[in-house]
């Protein structure tokens, strides 16, 4: 190990030696000519003072900064492991370690150089390698300060002026890029350009976190090239007329609109010709989708020059714009702001290909749409059997504050490699105009990168200076090779500016007053790139004037036509949901039930394990016990009826995708959808085997990461690409859902009226008061039932051949109580002609409840089985009383209506009670609230108390929700009013439940015994 410590050692000496001198490495440079080249490279020690005596120091004992401590050992580690087995090691450390021990003799080589002299220069080769984008010119501002590392000074290895024109052997075996070349000599000068050239230009790599060799040396190969990246005149032309567009975008909005907010992009117009190139490559690279991701920052420029949303549409929007018509029917929405609005197209590309892109629409809460973009893509490749995910691409455009900032970045970011969630890498610009509102980076995030977060993923990041257009093209060019190549996420970190406020109307100078005298004086991209064209000879002022004017017509054309344009179609009824009924049309109701037949087969396929299966004990007991109830058809539980569900809508040809944390087993290890072999550790999904030849993903069960914002957000996407998919979401608790409150109050509750786009997406959320605690108990079931916009003083056309109660409310809310009505609501979902999402506050102890079965007759359309009525068997909105009442009970004295579990524990209670003159109404569905059955209740028991009961305190649950709307119902048939309605349940409190179990256990059955007191129940306004 000689070699090493005397290698370390000298450049040990060369610091301290530099360092009694008082330079500082990484403050002063200077310039060195080299040819036509140049690189700015830190001050060389004297020639004149005598070299370091090499002398031997364990390198454990080495403390400076590049070897510190740590790294000697490391090294020292990874020497011993060579000598063992030269492929244990990275291959840069087999080349390192072959050259200089095992193939190099100690002789004066070229131009003298010793051993030690290659050795560090190996090791300023990968300084620059790892550093590199430390040095490069990032900041189109220069306003950024930042140290360049000492491990890039050449004088840090003992390497002096005099060095500069000597030649060095740094050929190496099995290398790539620079070193791949095995050129015998080099001069110290020609190496020192080239990595400058390559590492410390426009654009700064970061790729050496990747621990992936083949990686590593694939970027290595582009980056290190023999000269700079040169485009020919023609591709100079295009790249130049997309600049003219993005700039000449901006300034036209802005002439136009003088006083509109439109987030524009101008000091950042070079996103356009870089995203336009990424675009052109993945298309010819096999791409034919691309689903795109990106919040307000020159979304409109996106829309118009990337998307090609229709230049007069954008402005009619611009300029209030008219609601949409459409020939079938109207759907017009609430609409939203013009820098939301989502859009796609089919864009022929330069060379011929067509790609159909979409710009998903999002709202103003940064970053919130990327894992929506990604549940989508996915979607795209499942329905196109995209195995290798090569045609469908995601791509999410951030901004610098919320890439740092917003947690569902990282959550989305631990999406990609998951084999139920990769789409094959999404690539990943961001927009870096060095300030989030009015706050600057130091404030705003810890890391020195906006994008550091990204290598958590091993993600290459290239950084680039956005005044250098050709420099941007370049990586958005690579990051396209990239995902196609390795089929993962990368960065591309385009280092800009804002050249006006925050939004046009915004003052920036009260908060970056520094910055913003730069910005004033500072050429756009644009005029950069005229200027270097005109230098180069290769464009003339005419060629650039004949480009400039063509847009400025157009821009003017698209501009006259924009007012008297009228949107023809709903531009959601993308292939998949065509003949799907916006809310203004009329759709049937249809039943669920399905064939007895079809139940026992396929009740048998999924309770049945392949022969030499071996499952655990319990879940072998398990399935047995699921094969009777198919057997016997009775005494179907919750777990059987949910695969029934989902089994039934397979044998349709639906897809059906369950996802959330550990869903496979079930938290309540309920489900066992998928088992698990305790021999060989195999697994088995009895669901993937419902019909002949089933595509393995046609049913999907899926652990997810543990996340709920991104994987909802996931979900959510996927759901709305295709109408014929049940896609559902589950919390492992209902509590956690408000980890991502975004997507409900944002995208579920109100994303068909902003957007009109429809998803059909359930979400499960276990919820009821079993004395879990605060956290395990609500699933804030009064959240949903507030964000619900049925109007709870008008009663709407309840009549089942007119009603269209569901359609034009904005999202469904059940509480359902047996198996059957799960069995139902669920395939109700998709045997309608609208989508609408359904929230499901889903049992806990019910799963296991002795009351809590259906027979499988109430599964299936049989007539004069228990669950038909006269339109078939269907989802039961309200189950009325069990005991057999006539349409008439005069001596009912009390009517008690409930949601959930707490039903069962109230029919206990009047049973123990012995109570038959009280009824109990299970409400099922609470949202849109079915008016036409519970006055069909009120009207039954017509001398009865009303009363709501539940289980959670006053100011949670349904009761707010309730209590206008059954006040509607009781006055439309004379029954009273609000203060005619009692209330039964817990007192209002902050937390939604007691920690303490004997507390929850006390106020449990005091509830149900008032429910069933004998005496009148008092107002609770008196109370
Ligand atoms: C979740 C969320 N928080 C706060 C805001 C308010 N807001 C809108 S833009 C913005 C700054 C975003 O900065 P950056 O990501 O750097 O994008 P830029 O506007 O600079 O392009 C903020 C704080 C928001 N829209 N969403
Ligand atoms: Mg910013």
């Amino acid at each position: 190990m000689v070699w090493f410590r005397a290698g370390s050692s000298v450049a040990k000496l060369a610091i301290r030696r530099t360092l009694r001198r008082g330079v500082s490495y990484a403050a002063r440079t200077r310039v060195l000519s080299s040819g036509s080249r140049s690189f700015h490279t830190t001050i060389f020690k004297s020639k004149s003072e005598p070299g370091p005596v090499p002398r031997s120091v364990p390198l454990s004992r080495l403390s400076d900064s590049f070897l510190d401590g740590t790294s000697s050992v490391y090294l020292e580690e990874l020497q011993r492991a060579w000598e063992a087995d030269p492929d244990s090691v990275d291959e840069s450390w087999d080349n390192f370690f072959r050259n200089f021990i095992g193939q190099a003799t100690p002789s004066a080589g070229v131009s003298g150089q010793t051993i030690q002299e290659s050795m560090r220069l190996l090791l300023l080769v990968r300084a620059y390698q790892v550093h590199g984008h430390m040095k490069a010119k990032l900041d189109p501002l220069g306003l950024e300060q930042r140290e360049i590392p000492d491990d890039l000074n050449p004088g840090f290895y003992g390497f002096s002026e005099a060095d500069l024109d000597r030649e060095f052997f740094l050929g190496v075996w099995r290398m790539s890029g620079f070193l791949s070349e095995n050129r015998p000599v080099q001069t110290l000068r020609a190496i020192l350009t080239r990595l400058e050239q390559a590492y410390c230009g426009s654009i700064g790599y970061e790729y050496m976190h990747i621990p992936n060799r083949e990686q590593c040396n694939w970027l290595r190969d582009r980056i290190e090239t023999p000269s700079s990246i040169e485009y020919n005149s023609q591709r100079r032309e295009v790249i130049l007329d997309r600049l003219i567009w993005s700039t000449q975008f901006e300034n036209f909005l802005a002439t136009k609109w003088t006083a509109a907010k439109r987030f524009g992009l101008e000091g950042g117009e070079t996103l356009i010709p870089g995203m336009k190139e990424m675009f052109d490559r993945s298309a010819n690279l096999g791409v034919e989708s691309i689903v795109i991701g990106m919040s307000h920052r020159g979304r409109l420029n996106v829309l118009g020059n990337v998307v090609r949303k229709p230049l007069r549409q954008i402005f009619s929007e611009f300029s209030g714009g008219t609601k949409p018509v459409d020939d079938v029917g109207l759907y017009t929405g609430t609409g939203d702001v013009k820098y939301h609005l989502g859009t796609s197209y089919d864009r022929p590309m330069r060379g011929g290909k067509r790609i159909h892109l979409s710009l998903v629409a999002n709202p103003s809460h940064l970053e919130a749409v990327d894992p929506v973009v990604i549940g989508k893509t996915r979607a795209k490749q499942y329905y196109s059997n995209d195995v290798d995910r090569t045609k469908n691409m995601g791509i999410l455009i951030h901004g610098d504050g919320s890439f740092a900032g917003q947690g569902v970045v990282y959550e989305t970011l631990h999406l990609s490699a998951l084999p139920n969630y990769t789409t094959g890498g999404t690539i990943h610009i961001v927009v870096n105009n060095q300030v989030a509102f009015t706050t600057d980076p130091k404030s705003g995030r810890s890391s020195q990168y906006c994008t550091d977060v990204a290598k958590a993923l091993d993600a290459p990041i290239f950084h680039v200076n956005g005044d250098d257009v050709e420099a941007v093209v370049h990586t958005c060019e690579l990051a396209a090779e990239w995902r196609q190549t390795f089929h993962s996420d990368v960065v591309v970190d385009i280092t800009c500016y804002r050249r006006f406020g925050h939004n046009e109307i915004d003052e920036p100078s009260f908060t970056q007053p520094k910055m913003y005298k730069i910005i004033r004086n500072h050429p756009s991209a644009l005029e950069i790139y005229q200027r270097k064209l005109l230098e180069t000879g290769e464009t003339t002022k005419e060629d650039i004037d004949k480009i400039q004017n063509k847009v400025t017509s157009i821009l003017n054309e698209e501009f006259g036509a924009s007012k008297d344009y009228i949107q023809q179609r709903r531009d959601w009824l993308s292939a998949y949901w065509s003949g799907f009924k916006s809310p203004e049309q009329l759709s049937r109701i249809r039943n669920t039930g399905v064939q007895p037949e079809i139940l026992k087969n396929v009740g048998k396929t999924i309770t049945t394990l392949p022969e030499n299966f071996k499952p655990h004990r319990a879940v072998k007991k398990i399935f047995a016990d699921r094969l009777k109830m198919i057997e016997t058809s009775e005494g179907v539980d919750w777990a059987v009826a949910e695969a029934l569900a989902f089994a039934t809508l397979l044998v349709e040809g639906n897809h059906v995708r369950l996802s959330g944390q550990d869903v496979e087993r079930g938290t309540f290890s309920h489900r066992h959808s998928v088992i698990h072999d305790q021999e060989t550790g195999e697994r088995y999904c009895p669901l993937d085997h419902v019909i002949m030849n089933q595509n393995e993903e046609m049913f999907t069960v899926s652990n997810s990461s543990l996340s709920e914002f991104g994987v909802l957000g996931f979900e959510l996407g996927y759901s709305m690409e295709n109408p014929n998919s049940l896609v559902l979401w589950e919390a492992q608790f209902g509590d956690f859902s408000n980890g991502a409150q975004v997507m409900f109050d944002q995208f579920l509750s109100s994303g068909e009226a902003k957007w009109l786009r429809q998803t059909g997406l359930v979400v499960l959320l276990p919820h009821g008061y079993d004395g879990q605690g605060p956290e395990h108990s609500s699933a804030r079931l009064e959240r949903f039932l507030q964000m619900s916009d049925d109007n709870p003083f008008v009663i709407p056309e309840m009549e089942p051949t007119l009603r269209k109660q569901i359609q034009t409310s904005n999202w469904q809310v059940v509480n359902v109580t047996t198996p059957a009505n799960y069995f139902h609501v669920l395939r109700r979902q998709l045997h309608r002609e609208f989508r609408k999402p359904l929230i499901v506050m889903s049992p806990k102890n019910l799963l296991r409840h002795k009351d809590c079965k259906s027979n499988l007759s109430e599964f299936d359309d049989a007539k004069g089985h228990p669950g038909y009525d006269k339109q078939g068997t269907r989802f039961k909105r309200l189950i009325k009383d069990q005991n057999g009442h006539s349409d008439v009970e005069e001596g009912i004295r009390r009517l008690v209506l409930c949601s959930g579990k707490v039903y069962y524990e109230l029919d206990e209670q009047r049973k123990s009670v012995n109570s038959k003159d009280i009824a109990i109404c299970r409400v099922e569905q609470l949202c849109p609230f079915p008016y036409d059955l519970i006055q069909r209740e009120l009207k039954r028991y017509p001398n009865a108390e009303i009363v709501w009961c539940q289980e959670e305190p006053m100011n949670m649950g349904a009761y707010t929700y309730i209590a206008p709307r059954l006040a509607t119902s009781m006055k439309e048939v004379g029954r009273g009013n609000i203060d005619n309605i009692k209330y039964v349940g817990r007192a209002p409190s902050a937390a939604t439940a007691t920690g303490f179990y004997g507390v929850h256990g006390k106020e449990q059955s005091e509830l149900v015994q008032e429910a069933m007191q004998p005496d009148p129940i008092a107002n609770p306004s008196l109370a």
